[in-house]
């Protein structure tokens, strides 16, 4: 029978369960990735595992989030990240070598493998023909204990691309397009693989532009075949060896087929404040700009930058503007500078800042009040810049270029003759940044703990009554920015629990946190794709700490709902959506959970009614949730079979 490009890749990596749409299944993981801002708790997590050494073929650390070392507190967790790196046999990728997708997908993704990776844009590797998949640390330190990974399986939706871009048109503006397409929740349970004739013009580093931000449609990943193209940056990378032909076989079914010709795309625009307000770039011309910020693991590649320095060159940005660049990876900088591109960067006026996420996610650069922000970045949710009246639009390299020189949206197209760029044949390749474990040392090895690294909280059970107030009652699309925002001072608590969860709906409810204290805790109520964007688990944990019993909401984000089995918040969605208008903030709320039946029934004691919720998760699932969460589980399972560590 012939099979999708995906199938194939799942077949070769079925651990448990069938493949068929909406099973629940088990997924081998051959490689895994953090990074520091979700990296201190997986690695908690699986220090309270208690297993010897890592269980993958690949595991890698990197250090690109919170890089600022305002105090102690960071610095000890990126030490922290390093001891714990060499004891248990991971691949240590040091501050400064670069944002995790864009290294690794330069230096370990290889066609045909599965990657899960503690960070909602671990997908970008799909850009090399892989299975990649974001996921809350907890599930990426088990899969480091040679666990599967359980999801359900996804739908393959084909994304056919014909032609081939316009100049001054690029991979930014084809996914911008799918996302007005699918939306912010259009992916979710479902895999985005590309095929069709179109493919073969891409580079492997603008295939990571499409499927890095196929996370914001919400699809559990989005896959390129590997073809010619991938064996020759793989050549260029020195891992020509890696390389294997990987396609759909003819008449491969999909679910659905959305079709792109590449020629007809034009410069697309996200505007303020979802990845999916997307409109042609012509639409808003003319608006005035104050900031362009050129970066983030969707952006940052030598492909992006060596365009970004064609159209600087000989030239000079708007006084207007305050134009920044963050190269994905000290390789990417390393060949922009062997080559003189580096120069019209920084001549043109660019503040080069450091190889990291920065400015994604606020750490630095937030934009002055109330101004209008242009960047290469995947989210533009409200706040998230730093600045909370910033108005953040979220455009390709091009278009960014653009604005930067004439302080005002203007369409790319117009600015003249179309610089041709080339990747080298050969990459500048230094891996001096990373650091390999030394097996010899490795148990000997002692993890090093700063005074703010605490200890993860325990959680009993979940049984009985679940009995509480509505402590916030939120609308559609909250994500997990939302839940617990980032910026430097609060990503500092990464590894604080009690302290983080302080913050917990700091910017939606600034006495939220205060108040789910004094009740000892209750419920939330959301809307739809509840707890979209980012993995951070501490949008699951905090309110955990805080007491949440459960959420219920309209439809789930995956990754969120993930996280809330995994500490044992009971996820609960609507039976009949209409029920949400009943139900008031303040309202007390009684639920039995029973045998964690799929259908159980709130009463909401204010009013006196009741009303319907589905529990749609698996048996896995529900016995996470009656041991108080995975870890918990875990080590049930890993007391009862003594030998497995
Ligand atoms: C993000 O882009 O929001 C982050 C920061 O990379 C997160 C991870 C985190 O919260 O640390 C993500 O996308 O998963
Ligand atoms: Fe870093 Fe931004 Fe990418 Fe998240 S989206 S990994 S913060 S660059």
């Amino acid at each position: 029978m012939s099979k999708n490009l995906s199938e194939k890749i799942f077949t070769n990596h079925l651990a448990e369960g069938k493949l068929q749409p909406s099973e629940q299944i088990g997924l081998k993981i051959d490689h895994t990735l953090t990074q520091d801002s979700t990296g201190t708790l997986a690695y908690l997590e699986f220090q309270a595992m208690g297993v010897q050494k890592v269980k993958t073929k690949l595991s890698l650390s990197f250090v690109d989030h919170n890089m600022l070392q305002n105090d102690f507190r960071n610095a000890d967790d990126h030490r922290y990240l390093q001891s714990v790196a060499a004891k248990y046999g991971i691949v240590f990728s040091r501050p400064g070598n670069g944002i995790c997708h864009q290294v690794y997908l330069e230096r370990f993704a290889r066609p045909g493998y599965t990657l899960l990776g503690s960070d909602s844009h671990t997908p970008t590797a799909g850009g090399m023909g892989m299975i990649a998949i974001g996921a809350g640390g907890l599930d990426v330190a088990a899969a480091m204990a040679g666990e599967p990974f359980y999801l359900e399986m996804p739908e393959v939706v084909g994304v056919r691309l014909t032609g081939a871009l316009s100049p001054f048109v690029s991979a930014k503006d084809v996914i911008l397009a799918v996302l007005q397409k699918l939306t912010v929740k259009g992916g979710v349970n479902k895999i985005l693989e590309y095929c069709g004739s179109g493919v073969k013009t891409l580079s492997v580093p603008e295939r990571g532009t499409i499927t890095n931000m196929g996370t914001e449609t919400g699809a559990t990943t989005s896959v390129f075949p590997s073809d010619e193209v991938t064996q020759a940056f793989l050549k260029g990378q020195g891992r020509e060896d890696q390389w294997v032909p990987l396609a759909a076989d003819d008449n491969a079914a999909y679910s659905e087929v959305l079709d792109i010709d590449l020629k007809t795309v034009e410069p697309m625009i996200a505007l303020p404040h979802s990845p999916d307000n997307v409109k042609a770039v012509s639409e808003v011309e003319g608006t005035p700009v104050d900031q362009v910020c050129i970066g983030s693991c969707t952006n940052s590649s030598l492909r992006d930058l060596k365009m970004v320095a064609a159209m600087l060159k000989g030239r000079k940005i708007s006084d207007k503007v305050s134009l920044t660049i963050s190269p994905g990876s000290r390789q990417v900088l390393e060949n922009l500078a062997a080559s003189g591109e580096l120069i019209h960067l920084i001549r043109a006026g660019a503040r080069i800042i450091e190889n990291a996420c920065g400015p994604c996610i606020g750490i630095g650069q937030a934009p002055t009040s109330g101004a209008v922000s242009l960047r290469t970045f995947n989210r533009n949710f409200k706040g998230r810049s730093g600045t909370q009246d910033a108005k953040v639009y979220l455009v390709s390299p091009e278009t960014a270029v653009a604005a930067a020189l004439y302080g005002k949206i203007v369409d790319p197209r117009k600015l003249g003759e179309y610089p041709s760029i080339n990747l080298p044949e050969k990459f500048i390749v230094s891996d001096s940044m990373f650091i390999f474990p030394n097996p010899e040392a490795m148990g000997k090895t002692e993890i090093v703990m700063g005074p703010n690294i605490t200890p993860l909280p325990a959680f009993p059970p979940v049984q009985g009554t679940l009995r509480g107030d509505v402590l916030l009652k939120v609308g559609d699309n909250i994500s997990t920015d939302d839940i617990l925002p980032g910026g430097s001072e609060i990503m500092s608590l990464r590894s604080n629990i009690p302290e983080i969860s302080n913050y917990t709906f700091c910017r939606v409810d600034a006495a939220f946190a205060k108040r789910a204290l004094q009740k000892k805790g209750g419920f939330i109520v959301g809307g739809e794709n509840y707890g979209q964007g980012s993995s951070r688990e501490h949008a699951a944990l905090s309110p955990k700490y805080l007491g949440v019993k459960a959420v219920i909401a309209k439809s789930f984000a995956r990754i969120h709902l993930a996280n809330l089995v995994n500490f044992g918040i009971v996820p609960l969605t609507f039976a009949d959506k209409q029920d949400y208008d009943g139900i008031a903030q303040g309202d007390t709320l009684e639920l039995d959970i029973g045998n964690l039946e799929r259908t159980l029934t709130v009463k909401d004691t204010a009013i006196g009614l009741t009303f319907q919720v589905e529990l749609d998760i698996s048996d896995l699932d529900k016995a996470m949730i009656r041991a108080g969460g995975k870890l918990a589980a875990i080590k049930q399972k890993q007391q009862s079979s003594p030998k497995s560590p």
